[in-house]
């Protein structure tokens, strides 16, 4: 009877697949209504001879289907390990993926270098609203009402009195109505116009300066100008001043450097002249010191302005001013 029990026993084991089939027969045998354990109820019926041998044997019983389940299920254990580990190995000698490493924008590196030649010179830096009232864009900057620029060709409207700035000057002029001389600050930003082709974008950014003070004269806006130039582009870099209008400005200069490109021989780039326009400036006009409270008897001032977007083209030789915003990551990685 034991003996037929452990021959099944030993028979049902082979046929083990999953820890599921272990706990199965270990209820089956040694289970609270298992076969094993009901023969070891069934002790108390048997005489006190024949007790302690069966009852020997049915242990001895116990403990071996004991064991071979023990062994069984950590076998299966342990297989199941092995296979988890074998699925969630990872290959060390893969080689890594490139971290690719981020740069300032050319742009940003530009800003940065003319802010801080400015600052340098004892410039702040002022910023102010990209949504702009006409008054500060226009008005307030001597710009007659029939004026070229207030057209809607050139001007994006967003009422009839409010407009995106076309250049950072309202911020000079609100700068100015903020505080009382001297003054000198720059503001750089974002400005808008209604153009789009190789050298316009709709968005481009500008610096522009002022200085204001009892006595300041044309030769304060060519000395500090000059000294601008060189540290942007180099000490033996030529700078010329050309005669120019502009309505917030009287006398009005437009401001160029030797070709950095041919050296001054003439190129495609400085169109054969030899010479790059980078910067605008003049004597504020006494018009635009009426409107912010200056008293344009007691104070001068001169201010400039230039376009971030051509410095950094002529400083880096970049021929397409779109592709500052494609952000084409084989461009930007050149900077
Ligand atoms: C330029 C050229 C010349 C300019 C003038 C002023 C203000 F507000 F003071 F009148 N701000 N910026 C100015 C003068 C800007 O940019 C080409």
């Amino acid at each position: 009877m034991l003996e037929d029990l452990k021959e099944t026993f030993l028979k049902e084991r082979e046929a083990i697949q999953s820890l599921a089939d272990v706990n199965q027969l270990r209820v089956k045998y040694l289970g609270k209504k298992g076969l094993v354990t009901a023969q070891l109820k069934a002790l108390s019926t048997l005489s006190s001879e024949e007790r302690p041998a069966y009852g020997k044997r049915v242990n001895d019983l116990k403990v071996l289907i004991e064991q071979e389940l023990e062994a069984r299920e950590s076998r299966l254990k342990d297989e199941e390990l092995q296979r988890q580990l074998r699925a969630e190995s990872i290959d060390i000698t893969l080689p890594g993926k490139a971290v690719s490493h981020g740069r300032e924008h050319p742009l940003s590196r530009t800003l940065s270098a003319i802010v801080d030649i400015f600052v340098r010179m004892g410039f702040s830096v002022e910023e102010g609203p990209e949504v702009e009232l006409d008054y500060y864009n226009f008005e307030a900057l001597n710009f007659p009402k029939e004026h070229p620029a207030r057209d809607m060709q050139d001007t994006f409207f967003v009422s009839s009195e409010v407009v995106l700035r076309t250049h950072t000057s309202p911020v000079q002029v609100r700068g100015m109505e903020k505080r009382k001389p001297p003054v000198r600050f720059i503001a750089p930003g974002k400005v808008y116009r209604c153009d789009a082709d190789i050298t316009h974008t709709p968005m481009f950014h500008q610096v522009e300066g002022l200085m204001v003070d009892r006595d300041i004269t044309f030769s304060h806006l060519k000395g500090v100008l000059e000294a601008f130039l060189h540290r942007m582009f180099g000490p033996d870099t030529p700078v010329r001043f050309r005669p120019s209008f502009f309505p917030f400005t009287e006398p009005s200069a437009e401001i160029d450097i030797g070709c950095i490109l041919c050296g001054g021989e003439g190129c495609r780039v400085c169109k054969g002249s030899g010479w790059l326009e980078v910067l605008g400036a003049g004597m504020v006009h006494p018009a635009v010191f009426e409107h912010v409270g200056y008293d344009p008897g007691e104070y001068s001032g001169f201010a400039f302005g230039m376009g971030i977007e051509r410095i950094a083209m002529l400083k880096y030789a970049i021929d397409d001013i779109r592709l500052f915003f494609e952000n084409d990551i084989r461009f930007l990685k050149q900077f």
